[in-house]
């Protein structure tokens, strides 16, 4: 069956929300470090000015590349194309030091201000929301793995189609997103659905690269999580499923071995279930 969501979503619609919800998002501005501006413009400009000379870019290309920057752009497609081919570098070097739980990239389609629930939820879904239920449950704990009162565990993924809420037209506002606040146990626990693949939208001009490009437009299939605590370093996560598909070939290059979730068939008997703990490093 064809979905509403399906037949009127497009690259530049899920783009404006995109480019939207990182204009309000909150952003540390300090003072401007020239000599760093500096260092960094001119290592990016030096390297682009090399990949001109080693392939030898034509006019056309050149023109090409302009006509590509000013449709990303006009689509409101950076903070996709950003997140999907540059977020995985910027998350490597900010974590490196973590000793606790692993992160990977936020990607574009997060939102603030999810409805809160106390240690459990079961997460806003439609009536009948397709796909295979899923008791996804854990603890915040501390690096000694003594359980954290008062974390806020933030959820948020794709439906049964790979659409996200408040992105994709004809979705309830807040459907497939919610947030925890933990009790003195530290424990999690969301009734959820298992969401499907994402693919990059085909029509916009991400789309166009990877295809010009010869790439697949597939990320695996994933649950967003970020949590954060008083005196904790928050952590912003993906968690992928065991032999799914695109899980050894994101295209975001997102995906890390301790991100993979190994779900087994729930004990109520209906849909699967699965533990994941989320050890926070000091502040
Ligand atoms: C997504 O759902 C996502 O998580 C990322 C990182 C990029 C594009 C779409
Ligand atoms: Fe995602």
């Amino acid at each position: 069956m064809t979905s509403s969501t399906e037949v009127n979503a497009t690259a530049a619609g899920s783009g404006r929300n995109a480019t939207a919800a990182f204009a309000a998002k909150e952003r540390s501005a300090g003072p401007v470090d020239h000599a760093r501006v500096s260092a960094i413009a001119t290592d990016a400009l030096h390297a682009l000015h090399d990949v001109v000379r080693r392939h030898q870019v034509t006019y056309a290309e050149y023109d090409a590349l302009k006509a590509w920057l000013i449709s990303v752009g006009e689509t409101g497609e950076w903070p996709l194309f950003l997140d999907v081919f540059v977020e995985h570098i910027v998350e490597e070097v900010a974590n490196a030091d973590r000793k606790g739980a692993v992160g990977t990239i936020e990607g574009p389609y997060y939102i603030p201000g999810a409805p809160e629930f106390a240690s459990e939820a079961t997460v806003p879904m439609r009536e009948g929301e397709a796909g295979t239920p899923l008791l996804f449950q854990g603890t915040v704990t501390d690096l000694d793995g003594a359980p954290v009162d008062g974390a806020l565990v933030e959820l948020w993924h794709a439906d049964d189609a790979g659409y996200y809420s408040q992105f994709a037209p004809g979705i309830p506002e807040w459907n497939l997103r919610a947030a925890i606040r933990t009790g003195a146990d530290g424990h999690y626990a969301f009734r959820t659905i298992q969401p499907a693949p994402y693919q990059i939208p085909t029509d916009g001009s991400t789309g166009a690269l990877i295809s010009a490009a010869g790439w697949h437009p597939w990320r695996p299939a994933h649950l967003h999580l970020k949590v954060s605590a008083p005196g904790k370093q928050p952590v912003t996560s993906q968690l992928y499923f065991d032999g799914g598909e695109y899980v050894e070939d994101d295209v975001a290059q997102a995906v890390k071995p301790e991100l993979i979730l190994r779900p087994a068939p729930a004990a109520s008997g209906e849909g699967n279930e699965v533990t994941y703990d989320f050890p926070l490093d000091p502040a």
